[in-house]
């Protein structure tokens, strides 16, 4: 049997590849793994059948055998540590790459979080103008930091990993922003990361599950 992972029925971005399932569709696409999906609705995750998979009532979620995760991080590192191609087999390479992983997750991405909360959450609260240069600079900080890292490399640390397929999809978030064309290593990063073929393979069937919901 396949694992299967749950994603949106009908995602907010209408099928851009900013939902954290993207990240698990552009692993399992990495590694060759053919995988299922099961579409929830957003009341159907907040059911007792969806609770009992993730406690938070989020997708995405990964069933494999008798293996239940929840996480996106959580998910591509179990398939990063089960299959060839998103980890090093050098155990210093490796433990940067996944170094990375918790840098995507834990450095970069909270303010990118935090801006997408100014926006669409507090967008129409009186202070938010006034609050949204502190946010961007705050991302600003963290991508300038980055950017002198990343420099001229194609990736973080050598070979593609586990945790350029986070950092890159932590960033994309970013560029309706603006801000990612503040940094162009950054920027060309990102590009690199979307122009491989499984990410590719993983954004249309995204884009096909949005397709078919209209
Ligand atoms: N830390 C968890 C992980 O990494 O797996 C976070 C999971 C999470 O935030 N899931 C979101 C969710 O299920 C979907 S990805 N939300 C429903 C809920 O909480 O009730 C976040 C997301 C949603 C929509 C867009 N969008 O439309 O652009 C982008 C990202």
């Amino acid at each position: 049997m396949n694992p299967t992972i749950t994603a949106f029925e009908q995602s907010p971005d209408g099928g851009k590849g900013l939902s954290r399932d993207m990240r698990v569709r552009w692993a399992l696409e990495e590694v060759g793994q053919p995988y299922g999906v099961r579409l929830v609705s957003f009341a159907a995750m907040k059911q007792t059948a969806h609770l009992a998979l993730n406690p938070f009532g989020q997708i995405p979620t990964y069933e494999d055998g008798g293996l239940v995760l929840f996480e996106s991080g959580a998910i591509v590192f179990h398939l990063a540590e089960h299959h060839a191609g998103l980890l090093p087999a050098d155990a210093n390479a490796r433990a940067r790459a996944i170094m990375w992983m918790f840098a995507a997750l834990s450095t970069i991405e909270p303010p990118i979080l935090e801006l997408q909360t100014a926006k669409f959450a507090e967008g129409a609260e009186s202070w938010t103008e006034a609050r949204m240069p502190l946010v961007r600079d705050r991302i600003r900080g963290r991508l300038d930091q980055l950017a002198n890292r990343l420099g001229d490399a194609e990736w973080l640390d050598g070979a593609f990993s586990a945790g350029d397929l986070m950092m890159v999809h932590a960033l994309f978030r970013l560029r309706p922003s603006g801000l990612l064309d503040e940094y162009p290593n950054i920027a060309a990063y990102v590009a690199r990361g979307q122009a491989r073929p499984a990410y590719q393979r993983a954004q249309l069937a995204v884009a096909n599950v949005a397709l078919q919901a209209v």
